[in-house]
């Protein structure tokens, strides 16, 4: 409580602490919402506890993200938008840094918290889906003149499927420190049969098909943050990755995320599978943004990086359990096993819908 309280004196707040709260359903960083009163007027912002264990240059780390966010000022700036509400405002400590760091090792920062909205957990219409891919395809749009080397990579190889499963998937079972591939090896069988899948998107990198872009690569429904009253998409948040990827990273997470016609979480397998009408919601909005950027063959694999960014994701959830739940934050022992057992459910329905899949993305392509 009171170690709390001094960290949030280091910050240059307005006015009066009234209260704070954890806030959020992120799995990485430890969210606070902050309550301030300044005079008549109450103010609040977002306290975060960075993950040091996932995130392990945090200098770099928060210069990326001032450098963006003060970038896509200009550019909201210059295409008629509200810089004040379109992206993230960080707020410095009293000792003028980007962040605080405790002598324990322990690093906060902290933003204004965007007034008056609302992050969804979960898809709950397809228009907000779409919003959703009109937020995120204008992120990488407003971005695509960034000077993408000035980015430090926050986490190195994040999307790179194949080193994920030849340098963290493999390992684990291998190395099987907590007992528990036995109780997964339908699991473990599954991914090694798409081990070919997994070099796909790397391959046509090396082979110059796919060109690297500054992208978002945590493109989850609930890191867009929607107006409460008009229910419009207002600002991209959470951008510790952003970073040198692909556009098809962005587009297959959000789709593993925001289509699937359950939570990511939900134990009932039977309840799980890709929406198809989501699919086509969200293909629309962000090909309305970014479409005419994209060359034939990241068109050609939108429908495929859904189900790959799927495959990893299941991927890295079973690594975690097999690794004993280092990596993600989990609510019980089982979390991330039922997490991987959701997404691998989820990357076979679309495995049956492959066809269906890249016949809407024709049908928005013009192909
Ligand atoms: P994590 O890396 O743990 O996912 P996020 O930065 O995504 O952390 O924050 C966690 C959650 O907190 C978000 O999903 C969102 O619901 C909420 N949130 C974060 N920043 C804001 C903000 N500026 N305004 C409103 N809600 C926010
Ligand atoms: C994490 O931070 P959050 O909850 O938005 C993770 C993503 C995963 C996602 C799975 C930095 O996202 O890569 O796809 O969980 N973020 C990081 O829900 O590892
Ligand atoms: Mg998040």
């Amino acid at each position: 409580m009171e170690s709390i309280k001094s960290v949030i004196n280091s910050f240059k707040f307005d006015g009066e602490l009234v209260r704070y709260e954890t806030f959020g359903s992120g799995h990485i960083n430890t969210t606070y919402m902050l309550t301030f009163n300044n005079g008549n007027v109450t103010k609040h912002y977002i306290l975060q506890k960075i993950n040091t264990n996932v995130f392990k240059n945090v200098d770099g780390l928060m210069d990326n993200v001032f450098s963006v966010t003060s970038y896509l000022r200009d550019v909201i700036d210059k295409n008629g938008g509200d810089k004040s509400r379109e992206t993230l405002h960080f707020i410095k400590t009293k000792n003028d840094q980007k962040y605080l760091k405790l002598p324990d090792g322990s690093c906060y920062r902290a933003y204004r918290f965007v007034d008056n909205s609302k992050s969804y957990d979960s898809v709950e219409s397809a228009r907000v889906f779409k919003k959703s891919g009109i937020a995120f395809g204008k992120f990488q749009k407003y971005l695509s003149d960034f000077p993408a080397h000035t980015l430090y990579e926050t986490i190195p190889d994040f999307h790179n499927t194949i080193s994920r499963y030849n340098n963290e998937f493999i390992p684990a079972v291998r190395s099987d420190v907590c007992s528990r591939a036995s109780s997964c090896s339908d699991e473990i069988e599954f991914i090694k049969q798409r081990k070919d899948d997994c070099s796909k998107l790397v391959n046509l990198i090396k082979a110059n098909k796919l060109p690297l872009r500054v992208t978002h690569n945590d493109t989850k429904l609930n890191n867009v943050i929607f107006d409460n009253d008009t229910n419009e998409a207002i600002c991209v948040i959470d951008l510790d990755t952003v970073m040198p990827g692909l556009a098809l990273y962005d587009f297959g997470d959000s789709i593993r995320f925001g289509a699937n016609t359950a939570a990511e979480d939900e134990k009932d397998l039977s309840k799980i599978s890709l929406s198809l009408e989501y699919f086509e919601a969200y293909t629309c909005g962000f090909l309305s943004q970014a479409g005419d950027s994209l060359n034939q063959c990241e068109l050609e694999n939108l429908a495929f990086s859904a189900k790959l960014m799927t495959l990893e994701c299941a991927m890295r959830f079973l690594t975690d359990y097999l690794n004993g739940d280092t990596y993600f934050k989990t609510a019980y022992p089982q979390h991330n096993l039922v997490r991987a057992k959701n997404q691998l459910a989820l990357v076979a329905d679309m495995e049956r819908k492959m066809p269906k899949m890249e016949q809407i993305v024709r049908n928005y392509t013009n192909n």
